[in-house]
């Protein structure tokens, strides 16, 4: 997809204006997300801007050694809330996908939303997204041909770390050979794709392999094997639940893979896999929540159970449906 050229010179602009510029991205933020943040720190800083960069929750540990990362403040520990009129939302949605960061934004901001999720909303005065991109550090990247920005190593590494995640390593169907194309660029540019490997994927703490064994024992299947569930009791809950939700997906004839978990707030995380033909982006969107044709989500109150008895029914319909001959 090509960028929308007055939406880029909006951009500009907005870059070119100096001062501070508030950076966020989703709650419970993934690589894409953290990458994407400090990817766009380094833009700003480029530009003469001064980054402030706020998230709802905490870095990842495994995210902990992007080049900048220490940089990230929560909402939380800033504990006062400062007001800022010019803002930069990547990788989300829907503004409400930065929580309580929404507070920090003065109710006059020009807000620019850099992403590249189906169900995003259109919420920013700039809005730059592409659906095509398998992560917004594909969508940066190209930024920052058009804006002329240089990939330093820095930058290619915090993109990369997006493109390598979002698309599963390169597995994942959104993978295009513009994200191949673009991961070499990045490679080229400096970044070390094996330490990346390394930080993201192979550095699991042990209770989370051990929370992972729990998750995995209450694994069920529905619809003649083609849907697969886990339940994720919040003791369990794990930093990196997509290796998880990845195994429900593997299983030999599954199309649908479920992951419900408790939340701290009470409420269940319902993630939703696909692997050919459910587009799982409508279900999720049902249920009031968003992502990708092949990867969604959704927020609800109530128990695992309440929420599996709501969700199963839809996915059975959308099995159905699919399959169908017309
Ligand atoms: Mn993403």
């Amino acid at each position: 997809m090509k960028l929308d050229r007055v939406e880029i010179g909006k951009l500009h602009d907005l870059l070119g204006m100096g001062g501070e510029i508030l950076i966020s991205s989703h709650m419970r933020p993934d690589p894409d997300a953290i990458g994407s943040v400090l990817a766009l720190r380094e833009m700003v800083e480029t530009f003469g801007g001064r980054p402030v960069c706020i998230l709802e929750d905490d870095c990842p540990t495994r995210c902990l050694s992007l080049p900048g990362a220490k940089e990230i403040r929560t909402a939380r520990e800033l504990g006062q809330v400062s007001q800022y009129s010019r803002v930069i939302v990547v990788d989300s949605g829907s503004r409400t996908r930065i929580g309580i960061v929404e507070q920090f934004i003065a109710t006059d901001a020009l807000v620019a939303n850099l992403d590249h999720h189906i169900s995003n909303t259109r919420f920013g005065a700039i809005n730059l997204v592409d659906t095509d991109a398998a992560a917004s550090g594909e969508l940066l990247f190209d930024l920052c041909h058009e804006l002329q920005v240089k990939v330093t190593k820095s930058l290619a590494t915090n993109m990369l770390a997006g493109v390598l995640t979002d698309t599963g390593r390169f597995r994942h169907s959104n993978t295009s050979p513009r994200s191949l194309q673009i991961a070499a660029e990045l490679v080229e540019a400096g970044a070390d794709i094996s330490a990346l490997t390394e930080q993201l994927y192979y550095a699991i703490p042990e209770e989370d392999v051990r929370a992972t064994g729990r998750i995995l024992d209450t694994l069920q299947m529905h619809a003649n094997g083609r849907i697969s569930t886990m339940h994720v009791p919040v003791r369990d809950s794990v930093e990196d639940p997509d290796n998880i939700i990845d195994i429900g997906r593997a299983i030999n004839g599954v199309e649908v893979a479920v992951l419900l978990s408790e939340m701290k707030d009470g409420r269940i995380r319902a993630s939703l896999r696909s692997n050919s033909y459910v587009n799982v982006s409508e279900i999720a969107a049902a249920f009031g929540g968003g992502g990708h044709e092949r990867a969604a989500g959704f927020r609800m109150s109530g128990t695992i159970e309440s929420v599996e008895r709501r969700l199963l029914p839809r996915l059975e319909a959308a099995l159905t449906k699919a399959i169908a001959p017309n």
